[in-house]
């Protein structure tokens, strides 16, 4: 089997568009609360639902809008659910980190590590009731030190579970460097449990579309789950708002808001010695500095290396068409929900 380039872009495009009209909502204070967004993970969301059919499951993480997207959620039902509507995916009560859908078969949870138990729990199900479909979990790469994402591992394994295992591998968890809180390397962590793992890049949409398919096929076919490692960018930091990201975007006015508390925290009635401090700053100042390399120098937007499978019309076309649909379903969200003078 091969790739279909256009339906992959469309599924990335679709994703791509929800995340902007999220953020849009957020910004205008249509959406409370935090809201972490999976821009950057498009093309991990589209190379992995492409191979997957009624009947199979997702469990989802705090960045679920991607999968459920490209996967054909009802993008109206999405907006209302983000706007707390009755009418939205769960009737307005679950917000955007704990969207579920029954019929995709998906749920999404904030705590993170939980969807890998509950990927091992709708494979069960799938096993003894509906066997061929399968259920993929989806998680990031800080996840993987959870307890209870290492007890699914062993328990997919030990039960021959039909599941896929996708760590999206940003390097960061909020603040902290993955690799710094994390000893081996998490393919061969996911081997040594006794299932094949791969690493894919996970910008580029047809090497997780070749990866998926092994894995899924595998699952269906009753030979038990698999681990995917797929690199992928956090292009809007860990949720909209980020202070680091914002110290890049208006250096001047970020520096003026947060370097005067920073300074006061050193001088401020000792708890700790200040020799014990100037490191804590440093180590601030280093973060902040690594963060923006990544983002600004190093981080590749998914949507933009796959463009180069498609012909310069037909990305227009993809995208124009995206556009279109993810307009229109705000525009009718906003309307049910008696907001439509704000979609200003
Ligand atoms: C059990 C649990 N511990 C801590 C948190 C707070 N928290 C929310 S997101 C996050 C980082 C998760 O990192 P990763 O799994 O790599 O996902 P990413 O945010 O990078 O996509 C943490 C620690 C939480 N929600 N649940
Ligand atoms: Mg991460």
């Amino acid at each position: 089997m091969r790739p279909d380039p256009e339906d992959l872009y469309r599924r990335m495009a679709r994703a791509r568009f929800c995340e902007e009209a999220l953020s849009a909502l957020w910004e205008r204070g249509l959406i409370s609360g935090e809201m972490h967004l999976g821009a950057g993970e498009e093309a991990v969301a589209a190379g992995v639902t492409a191979h997957l059919e009624e009947g199979d499951a997702m469990a989802l993480d705090h960045r679920s809008t991607p999968p459920l997207v490209a996967r054909g959620v009802d993008l109206v039902a999405l907006f209302l659910e983000m706007l707390g509507h009755e009418e939205g995916l769960c009737a307005g009560k679950g917000g955007h980190m704990h969207l579920f859908s029954r019929d995709l078969l998906s749920a999404s949870s904030g705590i993170v590590g939980s969807s890998a138990p509950l990927g091992c729990g709708f494979a069960l199900a799938a096993q003894y009731l509906n066997p061929g479909k399968v259920a993929v979990a989806f998680f990031g790469e800080g996840a993987v030190n959870q307890g209870m994402l290492l007890e699914a591992l062993n328990l997919a394994v030990a039960w021959k579970l039909p599941l896929v295992f996708v760590c999206k591998d940003n390097r960061w968890a909020i603040t902290t460097r993955s690799r710094e809180v994390t000893g081996g390397r998490l393919a061969r962590r996911a081997r040594s449990f006794g299932m094949p793992a791969t690493r894919v890049d996970g910008t580029r949409v047809e090497k997780v579309w070749e990866a998926a398919g092994r894995a899924v096929e595998r699952a269906r076919a009753g030979h038990g789950p698999s681990f995917i490692l797929a690199s992928c960018p956090r292009l809007q930091g860990h949720f909209l708002g980020d202070p680091l990201l914002r110290v890049f975007r208006e250096p001047l006015r970020q520096t003026l808001e947060i370097g005067p508390p920073l300074l006061r925290s050193l001088f401020s009635r000792p708890l700790t010695a200040l020799a014990s401090r100037v490191p804590r700053l440093g180590t601030i100042g280093k973060t902040i500095a690594l963060l923006g390399v990544e983002r600004y120098v190093l981080e590749r937007d998914p949507l933009q290396r796959s463009a180069a499978l498609l012909t310069e019309e037909a990305r227009r076309r993809l995208e124009e068409e995206a556009r279109r649909e993810v307009a229109e379903a705000v525009e009718r969200a906003l309307e049910t929900a008696g907001r439509r003078e704000e979609n200003a």
